[in-house]
């Protein structure tokens, strides 16, 4: 009898949005008895289940639902095929020991799609695909399988076709069972595959031109484990056609976790059975208000039990595994163990993270990490009310916490909040779930970017402060010079007095101005940077002179030596390295100019080209979706500051004049109002 482990099938449904991942899992559902309703995926009531994603008719997040047949329980994950939802599927792929790519066969394969394919590949899953929307009139099957083969590898052969496809789709046959002409090409394709996966098997085939029928069988899963063969499968979710077919064929051919053991996930050992010590990764998480902190993780080896002691790996903290779940599309039930392979959730552990290992005992293990792609669009977000004020921290660290491609932060420089995610799309989702799961409102606007400013020239300042109001008075002067620094010096303060024209006890009281100067600037109010400033002479009085008075006289002197300096504003500037389909590569490289960008380079790498580039942040602000409107949707980039440079005099000239009116609205809109009645 199968071990509970090998009647597990692990299979993540990946591919483009509107694919039809959601519908194949309602209609997988249907055809076996489990809960699913409606028919599509916006009325099959346990998908697409939160309010955003019902509102965009695409699935958000990833979920877990538990298919079963005949002994077998099929752990389908249904990810979200949007492009701005990627780190769903990155993570889900982690759980699954297949990944089943889910295609339109209306329109070729999209680079995202490509995209997830190759990471389902890096990962070491086996990779299966399923053609859907064959009822659409036009569509050519064999010639859809011939462009996937092309692209893909001639490693794709089809285990089921459709009899006819269009409007009159409604049945398949079965490569392994069927006989007629097509049947027995798909059939020999597969062998083809098959005789790969060792010696032995390919001098049978090469001796007698087919495999035996034993042969054939026993071969289907190691071949698909390495990588060698990738079923296809027609299917048409509404009306169920081919479902079954692919349940028969997940249920008796695809690969169990057993077929992999744990040395797929870097585990030193063969075996993943019951007795081994038990070791997990969490692959997602949950902050629900009312159930609290959900980790859902995947059994690598060994058993989970309830009340079982763990250790997270990346923080040796240790833990009781005191609430075991087994979820299920959007419900789950308490379990009380779970074995290798199984996909279960541990709730209200606090300091979980997706992509953590968590084992009895601290584990030999080298599970590799997940990679999400860095976040490329930022938001500067500020609460709605003082009610919100206080929670919309909590709130956003709990949405960063359950997505590893959003993150939170306050920049240093302009103090403001930032949320980063990967599309204006992705933020405003985010910040609506916030909204809706913790009542936190917040307004969100572009980032202000944290320019400098610096000088480009030496010059002189000179500042006498005086002051006589009644009793004693005051006074100190300063006489100071500013030069250049390189970029990235600093600030540098030279005690130049000679002959004690400013007293020793005065001169940290001139830096201190001085310094505070460089908080403030001159020319749009952002911090001074890269300059040495030189107190080289000065004036006292034995009675009116103090501390302040020195204070007042170095900020002034420096203010004047500064405007007197050729005053410039750097601003950010990024290292840019945008991916995007080969047939974009000139439309993206010509709009470099347009973002004052520069070019860096140009790569080719499995049909994706690779750009590096740098641009200034403030015309970056918008990129993710300019580029999403060059590529269709199908590029991305990445970003990293790289310097600060100085910005073109018009440009400076512009971004002044808009700063003193954010600083300043009232005086702003009186200069206006003057301007426009002088015109
Ligand atoms: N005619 C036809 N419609 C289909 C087929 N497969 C899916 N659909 C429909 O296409 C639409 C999108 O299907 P979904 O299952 O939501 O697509 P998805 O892949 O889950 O999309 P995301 O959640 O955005 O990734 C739904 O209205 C489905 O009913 C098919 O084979 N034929
Ligand atoms: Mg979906």
């Amino acid at each position: 009898m199968a071990s509970r482990t090998e009647a597990l099938r692990n299979v993540a449904l990946i591919g483009h949005g509107h694919s039809g991942k959601t519908a194949l899992v309602g209609a997988m559902l249907r055809a076996t008895g489990g809960k699913a309703s409606g028919k599509s995926p916006e009325t099959f009531d346990a998908a697409n289940c939160e309010p955003e994603e019902r509102e965009r008719k695409h699935t958000l997040v990833a979920r877990v639902h538990r298919i079963e047949r005949e002994g077998v329980v099929i752990q389908a994950i249904d990810t979200p095929g949007h492009p701005d939802f990627i780190g769903e599927a990155i993570a889900s792929m982690c759980a699954a020991d297949i990944a089943c790519l889910v295609v339109s066969a209306t329109s070729p394969l999209p680079y995202h799609a490509r995209q997830l394919w190759e990471r389902a590949g890096n990962a070491g899953l086996a990779r299966a695909i399923v053609v859907t929307h064959l009822d659409h009139d036009g569509v050519d099957f064999e010639a859809f399988v011939g462009q996937l083969r092309e692209s893909l590898g001639h490693k794709v052969a089809p285990l089921t076709y459709p009899v006819t496809t269009g409007h009159g789709f409604a049945a398949v046959r079965d490569v392994l069972t069927h006989h007629s002409p097509r049947a027995d090409r798909f059939h020999d394709w597969i062998e083809e595959d098959e005789a790969e996966v060792d010696d032995e098997v390919l001098s049978h085939y090469l001796e007698k031109g087919h495999l035996d029928p034993q042969e054939f069988d026993r071969c289907l899963v190691p071949a698909m484990a390495r990588g060698l063969l990738v079923p296809l499968f027609a299917v048409e979710p509404a009306n169920g056609c081919g479902v079954d077919a692919l349940l028969r064929f997940l249920a008796n051919h695809a690969p169990s976790p057993a077929a992999f053991g744990p040395r797929r996930f870097g585990l030193p050992g063969t075996a993943a059975g019951a007795d081994a010590p038990f070791v997990g990764q969490v692959f997602k998480v949950v902050v629900d208000p009312y159930v609290g902190r959900l980790a859902h993780l995947r059994c690598i080896q060994g058993t989970l039990r309830h009340g079982q002691s763990l250790v997270c790996q990346r923080t040796g903290t240790s833990f009781l595994a005191s609430h075991l779940l087994r979820g299920n599309g959007k419900d789950a039930v308490v379990a009380h163990e779970a074995t290798a392979g199984e996909l279960v959730a541990l709730a209200k552990i606090e300091h979980l993270h997706v992509g953590d290992v968590i084992a009895a005992g601290v584990a030999d293990c080298r599970v590799p990490p997940l990679v999400f792609p860095t976040p490329s669009y930022t938001r500067h977000v500020w609460p709605k009310s003082r009610a919100d004020e206080s929670k919309i921290g909590a709130a956003l660290e709990k949405l960063c916490v359950e997505d590893p491609t959003l993150c939170t932060r306050r920049d240093t420089e302009t103090g403001e909040l930032l949320v980063e995610g990967m599309s204006p799309l992705h933020v405003e989702v985010q910040l609506q779930r916030m909204h809706r799961r913790w009542q936190v409102a917040v307004e969100s606007g572009p980032p202000t970017i944290a320019y400098r400013e610096t000088i480009a020239a030496p010059a002189q300042g000179h500042h006498r402060h005086k002051k006589q109001t009644g009793g004693r008075g005051q006074f100190a002067e300063v006489f100071a010079r500013v030069r250049p620094q390189q970029r990235g010096d600093g600030f540098v303060f030279v005690d130049a007095v000679v002959g004690g024209s400013v007293p020793r006890q005065f001169v940290p009281e001139v830096e201190k101005g001085a310094r505070r100067f460089l908080q403030r600037g001159a020319l749009a109010a952002f911090p001074v940077v890269d300059l040495a400033y030189e107190l080289y002479d000065g004036k006292y009085h034995d009675v009116d002179s103090d501390q302040l008075s020195f204070q007042i006289a170095g900020e002034r002197a420096f203010h004047e030596a500064f405007l007197a300096a050729r005053p410039v504003l750097l601003e950010p500037i990024m290292s840019l390295v945008v991916n995007v389909p080969e047939r974009c590569t000139g439309d993206v490289a010509a709009s470099l100019s347009g973002i004052r960008g520069r070019l860096l380079g140009m790569s080719v790498e499995s049909g994706v080209q690779r750009i590096e580039a740098e641009a200034p942040l403030a015309s970056l602000l918008d990129y993710a979706t300019q580029l999403r409107s060059m590529t269709a949707g199908e590029g991305a980039f990445s970003m990293l500051y790289a310097r600060h440079e100085p910005v073109p005099a018009p440009i400076q000239a512009e971004v002044v004049r808009n700063r003193q009116a954010s600083l300043h609205p009232a005086a702003h809109a009186e200069v206006s109002r003057q301007d426009a009645a002088s015109a």
